[in-house]
């Protein structure tokens, strides 16, 4: 059984050689960039199984993503290959030390994967592990990228654990619709990841986790990140997503899904949760301090956290060693200029999240 499948767009990432404005960098380093193929890397690197699906250009990058991805483990047969679109690709430049400020040039519209549909993915593929991981980013792709995440995120039996980072970027929205969609998008999900700071700047929430978690009462686990300062989990008493253990595709699925992979009566699927009072069962929110870090470039470290979570969460881990492992695991990735690190190995990441709350700060 798949633990983690994760849809989204990656891209050949083109990291500079030295800091400096884009138009001054001479050259750059080639590594692969994509927030959900970085939460399926990280969890593989880790021991679980885990599939990343997207689609690619029939080109040498998309041949790059593919055997890079792969030969961390990660499931790449759901990936086809698109004749007519390019793979996308990025150029970024170093964080600003103080500030982490960087210029992100993105060649990606158009993009193969932003061709992704209900239509063109495999949607048992998607829906056979035990949490679906999906971000916001893919809703900014194009309005069938969007779609597809409507799709994804209704309400049906057998829907696997549904993950959902928020990931705002406001550089890619087409239109001024991206706050609402990423709101609509996190209310159906089942755990939202999202910052203070993208809270701020798409929802214009100027509170702390507990405006967000206002805003956003829906998700039975709603994390909130601070950057530095930590983490809050709200999570309600009534659900039941500590432990996923449900492979979603069985038969019932197999038979909704067409031959082709094509939804049959999108529109007919029911909620099989419990309508949720907002605020009701709620448990006391808790917090995590960030342990303190020598960053190198922030880039993939929300990706890092939303795996440790998540490895934790399939783990059967308390709350609190959830949001532990999650900062252990973004530690690392800050460590590095690229999008991945090695996650810290089990026992030692075990050892550490066990450290009592004064270690913590
Ligand atoms: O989270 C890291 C990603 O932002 C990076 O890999 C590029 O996926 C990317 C994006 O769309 O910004």
């Amino acid at each position: 059984v798949v633990d983690v499948v994760a849809l989204g767009e990656s891209m050949v990432a083109f990291l500079p050689s030295r800091p400096g404005r884009l138009a001054d960098v001479p050259s750059f380093d080639r590594g692969i960039g994509g927030a959900e193929s970085n939460v399926a890397c990280v969890l593989a690197a880790a021991g679980h199984p885990t599939r990343w699906v997207s689609r690619v250009g029939e080109d040498g990058f998309g041949d790059h993503l593919v055997e890079a991805i792969g030969a961390y483990g990660v499931d790449v047969t759901a990936v086809p290959r698109d004749p007519a679109r390019p793979t996308g690709v990025y150029f970024r430049t170093a964080g600003d030390r103080a500030t982490d400020a960087h210029e992100v040039a993105y060649y990606r519209a158009g993009s193969a994967a932003s061709a992704m549909a209900v239509e063109n993915v495999d949607l048992r593929a998607v829906r056979a592990g035990r949490v679906l991981h999906l971000s916001g980013i893919t809703a900014a792709l194009s309005d069938e990228c969007s779609g597809l995440l409507w799709w994804l995120t209704a309400p049906r039996p057998e829907r696997p654990l549904v993950s959902f980072d928020v990931n705002f970027r406001p550089g890619l929205w087409r239109d001024a619709e991206g706050p609402r969609v990423l709101l609509d998008l996190a209310r159906r999900a089942d755990v939202v990841f999202v910052g203070t700071d993208e809270a701020r700047a798409a929802w214009g929430v100027t509170g702390g986790p507990e405006a967000i978690r206002a805003l956003l009462p829906e998700p039975p686990v709603l994390v909130v990140k601070e950057g530095a300062r930590g983490a809050t989990v709200f999570e309600r008493a009534d659900e039941h997503v500590d432990r996923p253990s449900r492979p979603a595709a069985g038969a019932a699925e197999a038979a909704r899904v067409g031959a082709g992979g094509t939804p049959q009566e999108p529109g007919r699927a029911t909620d099989p949760r419990p309508a949720r009072t907002p605020g009701a069962d709620e448990k006391p929110p808790a917090f995590v301090p960030a342990p303190h870090v020598t960053v190198a470039a922030a880039v993939g470290a929300g990706d890092a956290f939303a795996a440790g979570f998540l490895s934790a969460t399939l783990r059967g881990l308390p709350v609190r060693d959830r949001l532990r492992h999650g900062h252990l695991w973004a530690a690392a990735a800050l460590t590095v200029p690229g999008d991945l690190a090695t996650p810290p190995p089990r026992d030692h990441a075990d050892r550490l999240a066990a450290l009592d709350d004064g270690a913590w700060g």
